[in-house]
């Protein structure tokens, strides 16, 4: 048990390049040459070739390969100064690296197998260098096409139980879970990212808002929703006051990479202590997002019935198998504060804290719902949206899709005081987009 907070920093940094400067991918290959620690892996591998593949909002991702197999090699993933998707008119820290490789390898500690191997990091240059997942693919573009992957709900499920539960004060020591808390609440930066485009731009009048014209009316009338912004508010107040779990901070179906066999969470650098829902809350919300989509996406409706049905019947089979092995972690490794097992030894013992074990992740469910509720409606409100919609060529089509992710998500965040289970968060999805329950 038990993680200090020194990080991968100390991993071998036996780099001879220390200034920062942006790499291109001309550079990368001679880059890793100079890393002492890499040289068994690279050994005998012949001429690697680089290229920058970053498609994403914040930094520089460079595909290095064999040029000989063709062979993925290594990923080196490198933060620039400034908020990509924005330009250099917008800067950004570096140092969210130091939190992203720290919460790399907390997670490939946590969770093995289900995160990429993180092999060096270096500070000075603000860059890691990681096992390249060539065999895998973002989930977000197989959604999009409609794959189904029977491995997905119950890895995610093991990632987010082992994750969550094991960097909280159900497992850790109090002073262990307040040094991470402490050492995690500097990724201030990102986490500010967060206030801004996840819980305050997308629902008021601000600069940075892009929307479909189709869909204005409705937009329109969110903003002026003072019951939904009071509950945004709150679920605002949870993601900045409670520091429940080290949480990944940005789990949509973009940082998952997977196969039909295998599973991998990527890109932690939002990570702190924040609320355990809004991890589960962000993976499904992107999932419903998807069953959006497919209004579209998939023109025959036996192929939508059928591929909705598979991502709802995954959001019901994440849920479930997250909360059977956060309770078996409970039940096996309860070491940490919030449950000593002498504290319930004299009024009733296993029973009153099984009643206390179900309140928890109840509340755990209705955060989820809230949160997911609040990433889904950024994702058509905001500065930053999503393939599943954008690639939705005609307007009035993707109006379809965005208008019923609005309705879900406002009625996900107001209505998810009455979630008592999956199936109830599962129904408000269902009876708004139409599709009739296979119970
Ligand atoms: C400027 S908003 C950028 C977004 O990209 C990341 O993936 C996060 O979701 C963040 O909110
Ligand atoms: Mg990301």
């Amino acid at each position: 048990m038990g993680f200090g907070v020194s990080g991968p920093a100390d991993m071998g940094r036996e780099s001879t390049m220390s200034a920062y400067h942006p790499l291109s991918a001309e550079e990368v290959t001679g880059y890793l040459a100079g890393v002492a620690c890499l040289q068994p892996r690279l050994a005998g591998l012949g001429e690697l070739i680089c290229h920058e593949i970053g498609d994403g909002n914040l930094n520089l991702i460079f595909n290095v390969r064999a040029a000989g197999s063709g062979k993925g090699v290594v990923v080196v993933k490198q933060a620039l100064p400034y908020l990509r998707c924005a330009g250099e008119g917008w800067p950004l820290g570096r140092q969210r690296m130091d939190f992203e490789s720290r919460a790399m390898e907390i997670e490939n500690r946590l969770c093995p197998g289900l995160v990429p191997e993180l092999m060096y990091f270096d500070k000075d240059m603000s860059l890691i260098v990681m096992e390249n997942l060539d065999e895998h693919r973002i989930m977000r573009k197989g959604l999009i096409e409609g794959v189904k992957y029977p491995r997905f709900a119950r890895h995610m499920a093991e990632f987010l139980a082992r994750s969550l539960f094991m960097t909280s004060d159900l497992y850790l020591p109090s002073d262990q879970k307040k040094a991470l808390v402490e050492y995690f609440a500097r990724n201030a930066e990102l986490c500010k990212i967060t206030e801004d485009f996840v819980f305050t731009n997308p629902f008021m009048e601000s600069a940075d808002n892009r929307w479909n014209p189709e869909i204005d009316a409705q937009v329109q009338a969110l903003r002026a929703d003072a019951r939904l912004k009071v509950e945004i508010a709150e679920l605002k107040d949870g993601f900045l006051a409670r520091t429940q779990a080290l949480i990944h901070g940005d789990l949509h179906t973009g940082s998952v990479m997977l196969n039909l066999d295998d599973t991998r969470v990527i890109d932690p650098e939002f990570a702190f202590y924040g609320p355990m829902g809004f991890d589960v809350g962000a993976l499904l919300g992107n999932l419903v997002l998807s069953c959006c989509a497919h209004e579209i996406h998939s023109a025959d409706p036996e192929a939508r019935r059928d591929y909705q049905a598979w991502l709802l019947d995954t959001i019901r089979q994440v849920w479930d198998g997250f909360r059977q092995e956060f309770l078996r972690l409970w039940h096996d490794q309860n070491s940490g504060e919030a449950t000593r097992p002498e504290f319930f030894a004299q009024c009733g013992g296993d029973a009153a804290l099984r009643l206390y074990q179900r309140s928890y992740l109840r509340r755990v469910l209705k955060d989820t719902a809230g949160y997911a509720g609040c990433k889904m409606m950024r994702r058509q409100l905001g500065i930053a949206h999503v393939e599943d919609m954008e690639c939705i060529e005609d307007p009035k089509d993707r109006a379809v899709a965005e208008s019923l992710a609005l309705t879900i998500g406002q009625r996900l965040i107001t209505e998810r005081h009455r979630v008592e289970t999956i199936h109830d968060m599962i129904d408000i999805v269902r009876t708004t987009i139409g599709i009739r329950s296979p119970r």
